[in-house]
C-alpha cells in the first residue's frame, strides 16, 4: 500500500497547517478524544476520496485515533495540499494524492481501493462510482459509506433509484450542521478567498454574476454583496429565483447577464451553465470561475477551441485571446475555493467533518442492519454536533419549560 505524494519532505510544512486547523476545530477534537478511548473503528479499513486539506487531515487523524486504517486520495486534481499529503503519509495513512494529478486521478482512486475498504468516504462520488463499475468484487467487504457533497449525494440517489447502489450511504451533505454552514458560509467565504488570491481585483462596484441560488449561491451572493459588488443571480428554479429577488438581488437569464457581468461564478451542480453562447456576449476582460464540485459547469472546451492564444498570466489565471476580446478563466474552471485557496475555513469544516466521524461510527454500530439506500445523518448526531459547537463558541441557549412542552404537545389551548 504505502503512499504516493508529491514530496515527502513537505511533511513539516503540512504539520504546521494541520496544527493551525486543529486550533479551530474544537468539536472534532472532542470527538477524537472519545475515539482514542473507545476505539469504535478498531479493525475498520477506510478508503477516502476527499479534498486533501488541513481540515481533512484533522478528520483523518480522528478516524485513525478511533482505530481505523485509512487509504486517502484527493477528490479533485487541484485541491490537494502537498504538505498535508506528505504529513499524513508520514503518519501512516496510505495517501495517493498530489496537486496536478489530473492524469493519475483515477489511478490514485484504484490505489486507495487496494485497502479493500469496509467503509468508503467520498466527496463527489468518483470513488463510489469506480467501486460500482470497475471493482464490484470489493463491494462484498463494504458495510457502508458517507458522501460529503451535494453533487455526490445526487449521483448516489440516482444509483439508489436505479437499483445500482450496493451498500448503504450516509448523505453527510444533508446534515443541517453541514449544508447550512459549510455550503452557505463556507462556500460564501472560500469562493471569494479563491477569486481574490487568484486575481487580487477589487470586487466593490463590479457586476458579480452568480449562477445558482442554492445554499452555496446564497452564501456567495451575501459575501459578494458584503464586499460591495453588484450581485446578479441566474437560476432555472422559479422558487429560488423568487427568493433571490426578495433577498434584494437582481435576477435575469444568463444570456442577459453575460453582456454586463465583470465576474461570473457557477455554483449549480449542473453542466455547461456558461457556454459559448454566453462567452461570445461577454465584455472584454470578463473573469469566469466555478465553485461547483465538477469543472463541467463552464464549457472550457469551447474556450479552448475558439481562442487564438492561451497563456497562464498569473497562478490560477489563464488568459484566452478570442477574436474580439480577452477572457480570464480561473483554476481551469475547477472549484475555485479549493484550487486557488484552502477551501472552507476550519470552523465550518469542524461541523461537516464531525458529522463525517459520527456517521462512520454509526455505520459500524449498525453494520448489517441498513438497506442499500441513501440515509440522512440521524437527527441525534446532527444536533449533537450543534450542541458541541455552541459550547465551543461559549453560547448558551434557553430550555423549554414543562408548561411549554405540554403546550406544544397540546391542541386545545387557543385564543
Ligand atoms: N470543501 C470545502 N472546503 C474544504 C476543506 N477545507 N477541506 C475539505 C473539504 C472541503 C468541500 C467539501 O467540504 C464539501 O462541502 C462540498 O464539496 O460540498
Amino acid at each position: 500500500m504505502e503512499y504516493k505524494v508529491k514530496d515527502i519532505s513537505l511533511a513539516d510544512e503540512g504539520e504546521k497547517l494541520f496544527k493551525w486547523a486543529e486550533q479551530h476545530m474544537p468539536v472534532l477534537i472532542s470527538i477524537r478524544k472519545e475515539f482514542e478511548k473507545e476505539k469504535p473503528l478498531k479493525g475498520i479499513k477506510i478508503a477516502a476520496c476527499l479534498h486533501v486539506t488541513k481540515e481533512t487531515a484533522v478528520l483523518i487523524k480522528t478516524l485513525q485515533a478511533g482505530g481505523a486504517s485509512i487509504a486517502l486520495t484527493g477528490s479533485n486534481p487541484l485541491s490537494t495540499n502537498d504538505g498535508i499529503a506528505a504529513y499524513l503519509a508520514k503518519q501512516g495513512i496510505h495517501v495517493f494524492a498530489w496537486r496536478g494529478n489530473h492524469d493519475k486521478y483515477y489511478w490514485c482512486i484504484e490505489q486507495a481501493l487496494k485497502i479493500k475498504p469496509n467503509i468508503t468516504m467520498d466527496d463527489g462520488g468518483d470513488l463510489v462510482t469506480t467501486l460500482h463499475t470497475k471493482h464490484k468484487e470489493l463491494i462484498k467487504n463494504v458495510i457502508g459509506g458517507t458522501e460529503e457533497t451535494t453533487t455526490g449525494v445526487n449521483r448516489q440517489r440516482v444509483m439508489e433509484k436505479n437499483g445500482i447502489l450496493k451498500y448503504p450511504l450516509i448523505a453527510v451533505n444533508d446534515a443541517m450542521t453541514k449544508f447550512l454552514f459549510d455550503n452557505r458560509y463556507g462556500t460564501g467565504q472560500s469562493s471569494i478567498d479563491g477569486i481574490l488570491r487568484a486575481t487580487s481585483i477589487l470586487l466593490a462596484g463590479k457586476n458579480f454574476v452568480i449562477a445558482g441560488y442554492g445554499w452555496c449561491g446564497r452564501g456567495l451572493a451575501n459575501r459578494a454583496r458584503g464586499m460591495g459588488a453588484h450581485v446578479i443571480i441566474t437560476e432555472v428554479d422559479e422558487i429560488r429565483a423568487l427568493e433571490a429577488a426578495m433577498d434584494g438581488f437582481e435576477v435575469m437569464p444568463m444570456k442577459k447577464a453575460s453582456m454586463i457581468g465583470d465576474i461570473f461564478v457557477t455554483v449549480t451542480g449542473n453542466k455547461h451553465v456558461i457556454d459559448g453562447r454566453h462567452i461570445k456576449k461577454m465584455k472584454d476582460g470578463a473573469i469566469i470561475a466555478n465553485s461547483g464540485h465538477f469543472d463541467n459547469e463552464i464549457d472550457v472546451s469551447w474556450l479552448e477551441k475558439n481562442s487564438t492564444k492561451k497563456e497562464e498570466i498569473r497562478k490560477n489565471v489563464v488568459e484566452y485571446t478570442l477574436s474580439d476580446k480577452k477572457i480570464y478563466l480561473l483554476a481551469e474552471g475547477r472549484l475555485i475555493n479549493l484550487a486557488a485557496a484552502e477551501g472552507h475555513p476550519s470552523e465550518v469544516m469542524d461541523m461537516s467533518f464531525s458529522n463525517q466521524a459520527l456517521a462512520v461510527k454509526w455505520i459500524v454500530e449498525n453494520a448489517g442492519k441498513l438497506k442499500n439506500k441513501v440515509y440522512k445523518v440521524p437527527d441525534k448526531l446532527d444536533r449533537e454536533v450543534a450542541k458541541r459547537k455552541l459550547k465551543a463558541m461559549g453560547i448558551e441557549i434557553d430550555k423549554l419549560t414543562k408548561e411549554q412542552i405540554n403546550y406544544m404537545r397540546g391542541w386545545k389551548e387557543g385564543t
